[in-house]
Order: structure tokens, then sequence, then C-alpha cells
């Protein structure tokens, strides 16, 4: 089934010069890219996109970081596109848990440094895709 994700290569990835690497790999799995921005967002904005950790211990510095420089983000589409993407990624602390061959596990060392996000479900994409391009 069709489906889209909503794609960020994070300010840690941007300004490591990632961004066509990402791209690239997302272009070789036979994703398509439908949508593509490059923007600083504000903390209302990164508040929205991360409501499900508010609270936790490390929400705050999560804002600070999202809202630190430019952050890719794209819509992309294809068949399973939300796992497709995910499995891409890897998982989200890049040692423990991302294996070499995704962008977490070639590219990051620390969890919240992570490089790129991936929404987690149809529900989240949809809510995400929402907030990053109201007018798509
Ligand atoms: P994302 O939402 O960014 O795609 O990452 P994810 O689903 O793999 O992980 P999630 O649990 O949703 O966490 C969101 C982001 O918060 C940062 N984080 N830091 N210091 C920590 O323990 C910690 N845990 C999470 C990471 O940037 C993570 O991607
Ligand atoms: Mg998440």
């Amino acid at each position: 089934m069709t489906e889209r994700t909503l794609v960020l290569v994070k300010p840690d990835g941007v300004s490591r010069k990632l961004i066509g690497e990402v791209l690239a790999r997302i272009e070789r799995k036979g994703l398509d890219i439908v949508a593509l921005e490059l923007r600083t967002v504000d903390r209302e904005t990164a508040a929205q996109h991360y409501a499900e950790h508010d609270g936790k211990p490390f929400f705050e510095s999560l804002l600070e970081f999202i809202t630190s420089g430019p952050v890719l983000s794209a819509v992309v589409e294809g068949p399973r596109a939300i796992a497709a993407w995910r499995q891409l990624a890897g998982g989200t602390d890049p040692v423990e848990k991302a294996t070499p061959g995704t962008i977490r596990g070639d590219f990051g060392l620390e969890t919240q440094f992570n490089l790129v996000h991936g929404s987690d479900s149809a529900e989240s994409s949809a809510r995400e895709i929402k907030l990053w391009f109201p007018n798509l």
C-alpha cells in the first residue's frame, strides 16, 4: 500500500553535509520525494512535532537541538514508506540499536544527535506532514 512519511535531516545531519547522502539512500531504495524544504524551525513547531515526548528528561535539550540550525524536511512516498524509511534510518541509539548499513549506524554516535527523523505510524505521519507541509 502506498504511504507517505515525514523525513527530517536534523541540524547535525545538515551541518555534517549529509543531506545528499540521505536523499541518495531514499532514492536508491526506490522511494519518491514529493516535497522538500530547508528551514530553521521555532520552538513551538519543534514542541508540536515532538509533543509525545513532552515531560521526558530529554525534551528540553531535544527542542534546543532541533531548533539550533536548519532542518531538511521531506515528504517521502512509496509502498510501506513509513517502515521502509525507518529501516534506512536505523534504531534510535546509533550504537546500541542501529546496525551498520543504516544512516544512524553508519554516521551516528549519540542518541540525541542521531541525524534523521521518521514518522513512526500512519497517524504520526498524517499529523507531522500537516505540521511541516500545511499546504500539501
Ligand atoms: P525520531 O522521532 O527523531 O525519528 O526518533 P525515534 O522515533 O527513533 O526516537 P524517539 O523515541 O521518538 O525520540 C525522539 C528523539 O529524541 C532524542 N532522544 N534523546 N537522550 C535520550 O535519551 C534521547 N532519547 C531520545 C533523539 O534525537 C530521538 O531521535
Ligand atoms: Mg520518534
